[in-house]
């Protein structure tokens, strides 16, 4: 058992979160670096995102050999899956696997929320509280609160008289029933493109109620055999190098191709054979290197998709209903024979831009124009409140009180995606302005930086860092300049907070890719620290 090494507190540095961030967050800094470390999740268990999102068809769309930690080699050789991608219950197996490989359950008080984070300016130590009523101390504290976990349920009038049962996909109870009912689906983002796949064919009836039609190509959850897995697990070494030097960190080379010179010909048989090959994020970057960042080659896959739309769905005005009138510059979505969905007659479309949904009641939906949807379930697929959604729910305050949610007023702000002025020892996992990428490298990346910075510090005896004001501006504005190189910010998405309303619109992302971002941080630290604070109370004493 470990014994805490800074003075006067509980514990060397709290944790919170059990995700992929959390997890190894423990591990690093105790397991390798001896620290005292106390963790807390509102979970009962390890697992994150894929403890809570247990609807039926959720599957990562990250395929399975790079979905997953790169650090331990034993972990990866021993790693088993069946398909191209990992269905949730893959996946949480796989994280509880990770725990107790590593005995990290035990620094774990789950089923507990925390509710405040205070800066203490005497004590230089964090205070935190928990929805139990206890506050324990700590000179780090690590957040790995998660980026798509602050679920969203729009407010519906009538709502509290719907008479059957309501779930958000992001907080789905054990053993729902969904065969033979009537359902309604809100929502057509990554999860509900997943969760409608997954219950029309075993719905009585299913409703979709859609607000912006998407982009969606095929997923391709093809099986995988004993010999490609054999051969992935042989070549890890070669993957994660792969993988950490490139931009969107999925286990493929991006394109270096513009489609804005292809002919047409060419552009129809790279986007076909995409097509075929499945993979959303393979659809926009591995196609062409400039579809994210070229009106003319964004038009040309955009296209593609309608055409294939019109092609899949039967009935022309469903199909015409189900096409994007935007740009394609969302996170790019893939589905198990999404648009087929629409061509069972089980399965009716409700477009709710054209006529929104007006109230809920005792029986189901009822729409503008007075047109009644009669329901057993209501499914929000309805999304997050994403990146600081989760932060400015706890009551955090930082040097003199100074609070995030004050701070953050007019969009999260993120120094490196970590670090934040004014949150002295305050290190975020996946925080504001961090990488926009398949997220197990990033996030390893970040918490393998943060236990450097830790271990530098305790090896130096220092006492509290935070980064300079002009060092977070200079990272904020850099994130703002490259996002608008992109498409992305013309589309309106949770990327931007554009999915919240009365959210501000703010950048949130560093989206130059995982091996700018990997040599950004390096710098940093290898530099020495120059963007850094030392100990400010004392310098400035
Ligand atoms: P999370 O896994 O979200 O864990 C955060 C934890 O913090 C949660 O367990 C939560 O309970 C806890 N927590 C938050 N606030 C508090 C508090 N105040 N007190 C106590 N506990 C708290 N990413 C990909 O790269 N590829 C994919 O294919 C992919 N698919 C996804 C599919 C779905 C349905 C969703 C929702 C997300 C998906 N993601 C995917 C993103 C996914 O969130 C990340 O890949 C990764 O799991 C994030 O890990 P994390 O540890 O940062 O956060
Ligand atoms: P998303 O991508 O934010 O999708 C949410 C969906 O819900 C989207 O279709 C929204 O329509 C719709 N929505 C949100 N609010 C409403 C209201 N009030 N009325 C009707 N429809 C609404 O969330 P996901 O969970 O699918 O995916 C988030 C990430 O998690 C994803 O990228 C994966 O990484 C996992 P809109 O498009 O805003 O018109």
């Amino acid at each position: 058992v470990e014994t805490t090494k800074t003075k006067g507190a509980d514990f060397d540095a709290v944790v919170i979160g059990a995700g992929f961030g959390g997890l190894y967050s423990v591990y690093k800094l105790r397991n390798e670096q001896g620290l005292n470390v106390k963790a807390f999740d509102r979970a009962g268990d390890v697992g994150g995102t894929w403890y809570w999102n247990r609807y039926p068809g959720a599957l990562s769309d990250t395929e399975s050999f790079v979905y997953r930690y790169s650090f331990s080699g034993e972990l990866l050789q021993k790693g088993r899956w069946k398909t191209r991608y990992l269905t949730q219950p893959e996946i949480l197996a796989y994280m509880n696997e990770v725990a107790d490989t590593y005995d990290l359950r035990r620094s774990f008080q789950f089923n507990t929320r925390v509710t405040a984070t205070h800066f203490n300016d005497e004590t230089g130590l964090w205070h935190v509280t928990t929805d139990k009523g206890e506050t324990v101390t700590a000179k780090y504290l690590i957040t790995g609160l998660g980026l798509l976990s602050a679920t969203n349920t729009p407010k519906y009038k009538g709502i509290d008289s719907f008479k059957g049962q309501m779930l958000h996909t992001g907080n789905w109870p054990e053993g729902v029933e969904l065969k033979g009912k009537r359902v309604g689906v809100i929502g057509t983002g990554s999860t509900g493109v997943q969760v409608i796949t997954a219950t029309a064919p075993i719905a009585g009836h299913l409703t979709v109620f859609q607000r912006s039609p998407q982009y969606v190509v095929p997923i391709g959850n093809t099986p995988q055999d004993e010999a490609t897995i054999a051969q992935q697990k042989a070549n890890y070494d070669d993957i994660w190098k792969q993988v950490k030097s490139s931009v969107v960190a999925f286990g493929f080379e991006e394109s270096t191709v513009p489609a804005e010179t292809a002919s047409p010909e060419e552009r129809e048989r790279v986007f076909e054979a995409a097509w075929q090959r499945g993979g959303g994020f393979y659809f926009m970057f591995g196609t062409f290197c400039d579809i994210a960042t070229s009106q003319i080659a964004n038009d040309a896959a955009a296209d593609f998709i309608k055409k294939k739309i019109k092609e899949i769905v039967k009935d022309p005005a469903t199909a015409k209903a189900l096409t994007p009138r935007d740009i394609y510059a969302k996170r790019p979505l893939c589905g198990n024979n999404y648009y087929e969905v629409y061509n069972r007659p089980n399965v009716t479309l409700a477009d709710v831009k054209a006529d929104p949904i007006a109230e809920f009641t005792a029986t189901g939906i009822r729409l503008e124009s007075g047109a009644e949807h009669e329901l057993d379930v209501v499914i929000f697929a309805t999304g997050f409140d994403a990146v600081d959604g989760n932060y400015v729910k706890m009551d955090m305050r930082g040097r003199g009180g100074v609070t995030m949610r004050d701070k953050w007023k007019d969009g999260p702000l993120g120094y490196l995606g970590m670090m934040e002025t004014d949150f002295p020892n305050l290190f975020m996992i996946l925080g504001p302005n961090g990488p926009f990428t398949n997220l197990p490298p990033s996030i390893e990346t970040q918490v393998e930086w943060i236990a450097d910075t830790i271990e530098m510090m305790e090896g130096k005896g220092l006492k509290a860092i935070e980064p300079t004001e002009a060092a977070r501006d200079e990272w904020v504005t850099l994130c703002r300049t490259i996002a608008d190189m992109t498409l992305f910010p013309k589309a309106e998405s949770w990327i931007f907070g554009a999915n919240i309303p009365g959210k501000k619109n703010a950048v949130m992302f560093y989206m130059a890719g995982i091996g700018n971002y990997r040599n950004a941080i390096n710098a940093v630290k290898d530099g020495g620290y120059q963007t850094m604070i030392f100990d400010r109370e004392m310098a400035s004493a």
